[in-house]
């Protein structure tokens, strides 16, 4: 019993000490998102660590060529993140580089997929448009309905090691598929996992077919787990 014990306050000191680490700002796996003016991470920049719908408010509009960040970042060439803008990403663990030239010099708003609260938490973030524009609902917890976002949803991203199933019905009925992440960027033991669903076909749904989601894999149809080839059908151009 007394082992039993000792076992479990040691269990819990080595959770309390991981919990205590992740909380600390500027830890390996603090996301941020650092936008330069210039190439080579020369001239004016900032430090991004929020959703930023216009970046005007920081001088910085049409401004970004190179970086440093870490996290699943989301570049619009439009304010608010809006339908018809074009997008770029970044999915990269304390990492430094020029951006493509597609991507430079036309972002206007910035926001990052993934829990607000830890780098790799368990999360789900649904996207009204396709390629993870417009509105969004977002969680880490079985959601029975989608609010504004109810038979809307057109992209998703999973991050963290937790499956996700979605269903086309409300209260989770109808019919469902479960996405686990399948790409992960690593750096010094940081890791970062995801899964990134560009428009609902390539999960075998109707666009806006989505109606509610659980945490967990409670479908016939999984998606992921294993690395899946994006050959040939990327739209969302990397930044980097
Ligand atoms: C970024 O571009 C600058 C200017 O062209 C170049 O000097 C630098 O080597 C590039 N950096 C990387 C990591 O490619
Ligand atoms: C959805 O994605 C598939 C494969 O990634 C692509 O062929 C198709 O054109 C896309 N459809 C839309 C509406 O973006
Ligand atoms: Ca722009
Ligand atoms: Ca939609």
């Amino acid at each position: 019993m007394k082992t039993l014990i000792h076992a479990l306050c040691g269990a819990i000191f080595v959770i309390a000490s991981i919990q205590i680490w992740k909380g600390v700002a500027g830890a390996d796996d603090f996301r941020y998102l650092t936008g330069y003016a210039g190439l080579g991470l020369s001239g004016i920049h900032h430090q991004f660590t929020e959703y930023t719908p216009d970046l005007s408010t920081v001088q910085m509009d049409n401004t970004i060529e190179s970086a440093c960040g870490t996290g699943f970042w989301l570049f619009y060439d439009a304010t608010n993140y809006a339908m018809d803008s074009i997008s770029c990403s970044w999915h990269l663990v304390n990492h430094c580089g020029n951006w493509s030239t597609y991507c430079q010099n036309m972002v206007s708003s910035l926001r990052y997929a993934g829990s607000p609260h830890g780098l790799n938490n368990n999360y789900y973030n649904l996207y009204e448009g396709t390629s993870f524009r417009g509105e969004e609902f977002r969680g880490d917890e079985d959601a029975a309905q989608l609010g504004d976002l109810d038979l809307a949803v057109s992209s998703l991203i999973v991050t963290g090691q937790a499956a996700w199933t979605f269903y086309t019905g409300l209260d989770f009925t109808g019919a469902t598929v479960c996405v686990y992440a399948d790409e992960t960027t690593t750096n010094s033991g940081i890791d970062l996992d995801f899964a990134r669903i560009e428009n609902l076909s390539e999960l075998g749904l109707p666009d806006n077919s989505i109606r509610s989601v659980a945490r967990g894999c409670f479908s016939e149809r999984v998606v992921g787990a294993a690395p899946r080839s994006h050959a040939g059908e990327e739209h969302v151009h990397d930044a980097n």
